[in-house]
C-alpha cells in the first residue's frame, strides 16, 4: 500500500478511513530509552545535522508503536542554525539565541534560507522515504511567532515579554521580522516537501498567549502566506497550545487540519473551525501518567466527540512528557485503532 492510500492521509482529507489514525507529538525523543543512548555523547543541533541519526531516530517509535505516520526527527530553530543564526539547544532548557533579535540592524541577520544550507534534512528524508515504505513521514517547521519569540527573547519565555514590545511598540520591524521568518521557513517546508514528506505540520507552539483581534493583524498574514506558498502539494497540519480562542483562524489560514490542545473538547473545536477542516488531537499528554483504566476512558471519550469532525486524526494535545512510559503510549495507539473501528461499526 502507498503512503498516499494510508488512513493518515485520508483523515488529513477528510476521507473515510476503516479506523481513526493516529502519531504523537514528540513520539521521538527523551520518553524512550533507546533514544537516551543513540543520543549519548552528541549534542542536540549536531543530531539533528546527522542524517544516519535523524533516520533512526525518527524510525524508533515507528518499531515501537502501530503509528499511522513518522515525524522528521529535527528542531524548529533548525533553519535558524542553518542560515547562521548563534543559538543552541541546551538540555533541559530549549534553544538559546546568544544575540536575540531586538533592533532594525539585526533584522538584516535573518537572511534567506537555500535547501544548500540543510543538505543533512534533504538526505535524512530521502532514506527515511525509503525506510517507512507504506507509512508516511510528516515534515515541519516552526511558525513565525513561535520563532520570533525566541528570537526575540533569546530563549523560552512565559510571558513573551521583549516580543509583544516589539509587535505593539514597534509594528514595522516586527513585521519585517515575522516576513523573513515566513520566508525561512517556505524554503524549510518546500525542501522537506521536495525530499518526499508526505504532509507537513507548522508549529505555532506559544501563540496562544496572543488575543484574537491582534493575531488576525500581526499574525495570520504571515502564516497565511506560508500555506498559500506551500498550496495542495501535500496535507498541512496547524497546531499551537492554548488556541481554543483562535481555532477559527488557524483554519482560515489555510490548514487541511487544526490541531487541539486538551482544552478544548473536540466537537467543540469541530464548531470553532470553518468547514471543510480536519482536526487532530487532544488527549491531554499529562493523563499517560494516570492507570491505563484512565487513559482509555479519556481517549474513548475523544474518539466519540472527534467523529463530529470532517475529518479525525487521534494524537496528543501536546508533546510527549519525558517522564511517559512507552508502553502506556503502545496500548493507546493499539487501543485508538480497535476502540475507533468499533465505534464506527456501532
Ligand atoms: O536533547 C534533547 O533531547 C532536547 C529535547 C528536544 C527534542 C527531543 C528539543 C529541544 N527538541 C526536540 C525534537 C523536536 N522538536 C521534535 C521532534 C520530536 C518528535 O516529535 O518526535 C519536534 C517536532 C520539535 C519541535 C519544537 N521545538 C517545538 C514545537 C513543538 C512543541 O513541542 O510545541 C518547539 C516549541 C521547540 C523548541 C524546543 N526545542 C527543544 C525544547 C526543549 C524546546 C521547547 C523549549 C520551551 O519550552 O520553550
Amino acid at each position: 500500500m502507498p503512503a498516499e492510500e494510508s488512513t493518515f492521509l485520508r483523515a488529513c482529507r477528510r476521507q473515510p478511513v476503516p479506523h481513526t489514525p493516529v502519531w504523537f507529538m514528540r513520539q521521538a525523543g527523551r520518553s524512550l530509552p533507546e533514544y537516551l543512548r543513540v543520543r549519548e555523547g552528541t549534542a542536540m543541533l549536531e543530531a539533528c545535522a546527522t542524517p544516519d541519526l535523524i533516520v533512526e531516530i525518527t524510525m524508533q517509535p515507528v518499531r515501537r508503536y502501530a503509528v499511522d505516520a513518522a515525524i522528521f526527527f529535527s528542531d524548529i530553530v533548525v533553519p535558524l542554525k542553518a542560515i547562521g543564526i548563534d543559538l543552541d539547544i541546551k538540555p533541559g532548557v530549549g534553544p538559546v539565541i546568544a544575540d536575540p533579535i531586538r533592533d532594525r540592524a539585526a533584522v538584516s541577520r535573518l537572511r534567506p534560507l537555500t535547501p544548500d544550507d540543510v543538505p543533512y534534512v534533504s538526505d535524512a528524508i530521502k532514506g527515511l522515504v525509503g525506510e517507512l515504505g507504506h507509512i508516511p513521514l510528516i515534515g515541519f517547521a516552526g511558525a513565525p511567532f513561535t520563532l520570533a519569540s525566541y528570537l526575540i527573547e533569546g530563549g523560552p519565555s512565559k510571558n513573551h515579554d521583549h516580543t509583544k514590545a516589539m509587535m505593539y511598540g514597534a509594528p514595522d520591524l516586527w513585521f519585517s521580522v515575522l516576513d523573513a521568518l515566513a520566508d525561512i521557513t517556505i524554503t524549510f517546508l518546500q525542501t522537506q516537501i521536495d525530499a518526499g514528506v508526505s504532509a507537513i505540520q507548522l508549529f505555532d507552539s506559544w501563540v496562544g498567549a496572543v488575543a484574537p483581534e491582534d493575531y488576525r493583524e500581526f499574525v495570520f498574514p504571515h502564516t497565511k502566506k506560508i500555506f498559500d506558498a506551500i498550496g495542495d502539494q501535500v496535507p498541512k497540519i496547524h497546531f499551537g497550545v492554548g488556541t481554543g480562542e483562535l481555532l477559527g483562524q488557524l483554519g482560515e489560514t489555510g490548514a487541511d487540519v487544526v490541531g487541539v490542545d486538551w482544552r478544548v473538547p473536540l466537537d467543540e473545536a469541530a464548531r470553532r473551525v470553518p468547514a471543510g477542516k480536519a482536526l487532530q488531537g487532544n488527549l491531554d499528554p499529562a493523563i499517560l501518567l494516570a492507570p491505563w483504566e484512565v487513559v482509555e476512558e479519556r481517549t474513548r471519550e475523544i474518539l466519540r466527540r472527534g467523529r463530529t469532525a470532517e475529518g479525525h486524526v487521534f494524537n496528543l494535545g501536546h508533546g510527549v512528557l519525558p517522564s511517559t512510559d512507552p508502553e502506556q503510549l503502545r496500548r493507546l495507539a493499539d487501543f485508538v485503532h480497535t476502540e475507533s473501528a468499533r465505534l464506527a461499526a456501532e
